[in-house]
């Protein structure tokens, strides 16, 4: 059984969050989603995300595709959860192209192009001035 793994912040959920976890899901039987914690995100981009990590957690686990979730607490953790995980395949977006390059020895490390257009701050932005 082929176990792929990916992380996200997956804060208002949108086209761009549920393309990625499909095409994630069909190069293997099991998607094992990280969702970055509430701590994180404020480390991260310096602000708390909409939904709670409870929120985005149980909206990603509700999805067909993916098997099973749990929150990415630290950027520096991902060796550790690739293996706990047992993962074959790590999935990203491009934005982050070449930047989980150093985990080739651990799993195959994958890029899928982004979901033109689409954003969870571009949506934050056009309800702001609504
Ligand atoms: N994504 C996408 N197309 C978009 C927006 C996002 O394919 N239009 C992808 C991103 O490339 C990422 C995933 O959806 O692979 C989750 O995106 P975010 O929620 O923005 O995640 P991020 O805050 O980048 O957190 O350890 C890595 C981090 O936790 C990633």
């Amino acid at each position: 059984m082929k176990t792929i793994i990916t992380f996200g912040t997956f804060d208002v959920f949108h086209i761009g969050h549920l393309r990625i976890l499909e095409r994630a899901g069909q190069l293997g039987e099991r998607l094992i989603v990280g969702v970055s914690s509430d701590a994180l995100n404020i480390e991260k981009k310096g602000r708390s995300p909409i939904y709670s990590q409870d929120e985005r957690m149980g909206i990603v686990a509700g999805l067909k595709y993916v098997a099973g979730v749990f929150l990415e607490e630290s950027l520096e953790q991902k060796a550790d959860y690739i293996l706990r995980f047992n993962a074959d395949t790590l999935v990203m977006g491009d934005d982050w192209a070449g930047r989980f390059d150093c985990f080739s020895h651990l799993c195959e490390v994958v890029y899928f192009p982004r979901t033109p257009s689409i954003s969870t701050t571009s949506i934050i932005e056009v309800i702001k001035f609504k």
